[in-house]
């Protein structure tokens, strides 16, 4: 029993440092990962442009908690663009993903450091300080779609 358990702890140990393309079964797996990460992204964003822009009250305590979601969804769909899942299901991701990776992944990290950006402005409550904050980010999200996204 207890040699089964050590090596159910190995195992554990090894999947956990495993890379994140050995997370994914098939490319199909994380295709979709990566647009639901998206999806889930853009509509909490949604949510935050919508009170920037006047569509929906300003509510401090509503935007903080989005821009909250926003900041931590922004870490989990670039895992999913993993080497040889340009193909697989339904996608838009353009090749350029996989043969720019540097300037790929330098797009990325400048989102996530806009919308870390965008969830301290949203703490202080201060309308103006939002709202330069979500037109940065949202500059990011638009490079990015115009650089690596198909139409
Ligand atoms: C959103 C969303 C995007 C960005 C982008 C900003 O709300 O879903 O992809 O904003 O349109 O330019």
């Amino acid at each position: 029993m207890k040699k089964l358990m050590l090596a159910a702890a190995a195992v554990i140990g090894l999947t956990t440092a495993l890379p994140a393309a050995a997370q994914f079964a098939k490319p199909e797996d994380a295709i979709k990962y990566r647009q639901s990460g998206m999806q889930l992204m853009g509509q909490h964003f949604g949510r935050i442009g919508a009170m920037v822009n006047g569509r929906v009250p300003f509510d401090a305590k509503v935007l903080a908690d989005n821009a909250a979601i926003v900041e931590y969804m922004s870490k989990l769909p670039y895992a999913g663009f993993v080497d040889g899942s340009d193909k697989g299901a339904p996608t838009k991701a353009k090749p350029e993903i996989w043969t720019e990776r540097d300037k790929f992944n330098a797009a990325a990290t400048k989102l996530q450091d806009d919308v870390v950006k965008l969830n301290v402005a949203a703490k202080t409550g201060n309308f103006d300080q939002i709202k330069a904050a979500f037109g940065t980010a949202g500059q990011s999200c638009k490079a990015c779609h115009d650089n690596y996204r198909e139409k």
